[in-house]
């Protein structure tokens, strides 16, 4: 899964990159050039922990999560052209976004308004849609001339353009850019959206603003970017101390399946134990070729156990004795939790 932190200057994208990703400090590349920087993280998933246990001996492969942020102008703001036209570069192949807004009052740009920054980012994403949209209609007119059939491209184009027109995001009418024929555009607005709200230290409240069309929730930014390079004990009494409860890695990600409908399968191979993430209701057999196109293409039957059930069984062999370990075909919807062992044929 990968995730791009987007987000005005100053916001606090570099100081919640950091806090995830466990880093400190910014990236400065040379010349002075905004430029993006990965970070990727394993997916907390105490049930990996658990089948590592059970199976010890192997190696224990979490789920992994990337992030980007667009990195080079420490603690100045950038220049909004700059950082949407790098944003435009960088973060389309990014599979949702994480929205930071500023809840804090800044030294620089003073008071918050977390509400009027989220709008202003958000109108950035329709703009540029927009003028994809626009360009994309001009090019079919012109064909249409010629004598090309454009029908249902044109059609759906010109939803997408009254939908931004009316400053909605594309995410408003997800089943638009969906359709087969706009497969081909990545639009920034059609994007899932979770929405960061960055508190300053003592602050622990969700502003009671809307967020139009994301999910929202709050994270003490730079308590946060300090917790991630405590040791594990003091990072506990810390945590004790500002009441807060589960890290915001954990909460964030957890947050990011919800939001992009995305759930874990197990497999257990004879070298490791290993967390896949799938989009939630694949079939057996494309869950497969997450592994490897051959498991695809051979594939037989999937057997698979729940989770719960083999925690409960206590170990394999229980849980076929009593009888939760099922045979599963093709087409059997993946649930979450899921170890499936694959039998295929190539
Ligand atoms: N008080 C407070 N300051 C923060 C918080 N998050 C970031 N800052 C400060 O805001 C400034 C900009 O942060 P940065 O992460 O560089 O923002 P970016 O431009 O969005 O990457 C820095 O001086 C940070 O120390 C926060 O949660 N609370
Ligand atoms: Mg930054």
């Amino acid at each position: 899964m990968k995730l791009g932190i987007v987000g005005l200057g100053r916001s606090g994208k570099t100081t919640i990159f950091n806090a995830l990703t466990r880093r400190d400090g910014e990236s400065i590349p040379p010349g002075g050039q905004l430029a993006p920087v990965l970070g990727v993280v394993p997916v907390p998933d105490p049930r990996v922990d658990w089948l590592d246990q059970l199976y010890h001996g192997r190696k224990k492969v979490n789920a992994q999560v990337t992030y980007m942020d667009l990195q080079g102008m420490s603690g100045g703001v950038e220049s909004r052209q700059q950082y949407m036209s790098m944003l435009l570069t960088h973060m389309r192949p990014m599979d949702a976004f994480m929205t930071v807004v500023r809840n804090f009052t800044d030294t620089v740009l003073g008071a918050p308004d977390p509400q009027r920054d989220f709008r202003e980012l958000q109108d950035e994403f329709i703009i540029a849609d927009l003028a994809t949209v626009e360009k994309r209609l001009e090019k079919l007119s012109l064909e249409e001339k010629k004598g090309r059939k454009v029908g249902v491209e044109k059609e759906l184009l010109e939803a997408c353009a009254r939908l931004l027109d009316a400053e909605k995001p594309l995410r408003a009418q997800l089943d638009l850019t969906r359709a087969q024929e706009l497969k081909g555009f990545t639009f920034l607005s059609a994007k899932p959206l979770l929405v960061i709200v960055n508190n300053g230290d003592d602050d622990a409240a969700l502003p009671r603003v809307p967020f139009d069309y994301a999910e929202a929730m709050v994270v003490r930014g730079k308590l946060e970017m300090e917790m991630a390079q405590l040791s594990e004990e003091e990072a506990e009494a810390f945590r004790r101390d500002f009441g807060v409860g589960e890290s915001a890695l954990d909460r964030v990600i957890r947050s990011s399946y919800a939001l992009l409908n995305l759930v874990t399968f197990f497999t257990v191979g004879e070298d490791e134990v290993k967390a896949w993430t799938i989009p939630a209701g694949l079939p057996a057999q494309e869950a497969a070729g997450v592994i490897h196109s051959d498991i695809q293409r051979g594939f037989i039957r999937a057997e698979v156990v729940a989770y719960d059930d083999l925690r409960a069984a206590g170990d394999y062999a229980t849980a076929r004795k009593q009888g939760t370990v099922r045979l599963e075909g093709k087409t059997y919807r993946v649930k979450d939790g899921d170890i499936i062992n694959f039998r295929f044929n190539v």
